[in-house]
């Protein structure tokens, strides 16, 4: 039984209650994006950082005004007729590029879901630092844009060329660094091969320009990667001939690996394989004798999920679930579960758990090592029926 998830699920209850809705939050930082916010959970103001109820969740695309906003500096102001990329560092021919350049270049329409590695914090015992995202600091897309892959081959990487770093414009200081180095900005990287495999730089979400939350004019999206690799607002892409060391590719966004005994920290990649309940919500109160739909997602990161198990007896006996749709890789896989709801009013604890086509599954128990990040341990959730 695990009983710290379900502490979590109790301090969530109290947070979503004290969570003001966007509409009713003050005015100040509510400018352009206020659409976007409408009906969105407000983790933070300025900067703006948003989540979408889950137990909202209905279909299998996420409408950019509902996907998640995870951003560490105030949305850069840019400007789609002078906006610029650079493509430079460890290549033979660097170049730099428009927008309408890009536009102009043979472009691809994937689906990828997007989940932020601090998606679940507020279930940590004991209480992370950070942003404490419930369930929905996560979105299901499809962009367009112009594979990375293109671009480097453009340019020619040299030999030596091992990591591939995003940058974005924003930029800030880091307030909790005693010894900052001043202003930095966001960025990221991502080891050659993948980044000449499947990574987009994308200019569309959902058939629509980006929008500035989400990255506007250009996105990088990083399949099967959790959200921080998918740099946004992306200005300069420099090959490099060591791996990347900035401050949110070790210090932020890593874990603790033990490869040889001794624990190192290293950079977060691939989404853990992972189920999340949509409904019931937590603290939902469910008909006796009822056929209840239990309904969510899951996802694999760059596996495909081959199952989704369900319990509603806390964990000791399990049920496969139904998974809708077609599988595809990199997006989100919905599901559903028909409970037959007992005839006596009482508590229970519904669980949902994710295998992969690899033979990940999911983790009944919280790793330590993974830090405040990567929360993908079953996550209880608890219902009164009545
Ligand atoms: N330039 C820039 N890119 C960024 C970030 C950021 O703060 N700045 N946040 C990252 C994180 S942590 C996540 S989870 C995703 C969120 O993307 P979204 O806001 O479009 O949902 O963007 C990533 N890309
Ligand atoms: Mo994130």
């Amino acid at each position: 039984m695990n009983s710290e998830g379900i502490l979590g699920r109790r301090t969530f209850l109290g947070g979503l209650m004290a969570a003001p809705l966007a509409g009713m939050a003050p005015g100040r930082e509510a400018k352009a994006d206020e659409k976007s916010a409408r009906g969105l959970i407000v983790r933070e103001s300025e900067p703006r950082n948003l989540e979408m109820p889950f137990s909202e969740l209905d279909s299998s695309f996420t409408p950019a005004g509902r996907f998640y906003v995870r951003s560490h500096f105030a949305v850069p102001e840019l400007d789609a007729s002078t906006w610029r990329l650079k493509i430079e560092g460890a290549v033979r021919e660097p170049f730099e590029f428009g927008l309408q350049d890009l536009r102009r270049m043979p472009s691809r329409t994937i689906m990828a879901m997007l989940e932020c590695a601090g998606n679940g914090r507020v279930f940590l015992v004991p209480k992370a630092k950070g942003l404490l995202w419930e369930t929905g600091a996560v979105g299901n897309a499809e962009w367009t844009g112009v594979p990375l892959g293109a671009l480097l081959e453009r340019a020619g990487v040299k030999g030596g060329a091992v990591d591939v770093i995003l940058e974005g414009a924003d930029r800030g200081r880091i307030d909790d660094e005693p010894k900052s180095p001043g202003e930095i900005h966001f960025a990221r990287s991502v080891p050659l091969a993948k980044a000449a495999g499947d990574v987009l730089l994308a200019y569309a979400m959902n058939g629509e320009d980006l929008t500035p939350a989400h990255g506007f004019p250009v996105r990088a999206v990083v399949p099967g990667w959790y959200g921080m690799a998918s740099v946004k607002w992306l200005s300069r892409v420099i090959v490099s001939e060591r791996p990347f060391a900035g401050y949110f590719q070790t210090l932020e966004y890593s874990t603790f690996e033990r490869r040889s005994g001794e624990p190192t920290l290293v950079p977060l990649t691939e989404n853990g394989v992972k189920a999340q309940v949509a409904l019931p919500a937590a603290g939902e109160a469910v008909p006796r004798g009822a056929e209840y739909r239990v309904f969510g997602a899951a996802w694999a990161g760059e596996a495909l999920v081959s199952r989704v198990d369900v319990s509603v007896d806390g964990g000791t006996s399990w049920t496969p679930a139904r998974l809708l749709g077609e599988p595809i890789r990199h997006a989100w896989r919905l599901w559903d579960f028909t409970w037959k709801v007992p005839g006596r009013p009482g508590r229970h604890i519904l669980m949902a758990r994710a295998t992969d086509d690899r033979g990940r599954t999911q983790p009944l128990k919280r790793d330590p090592d993974l830090r405040t990040v990567m929360v993908h341990h079953i996550l209880p959730v608890e219902v009164t029926v009545r």
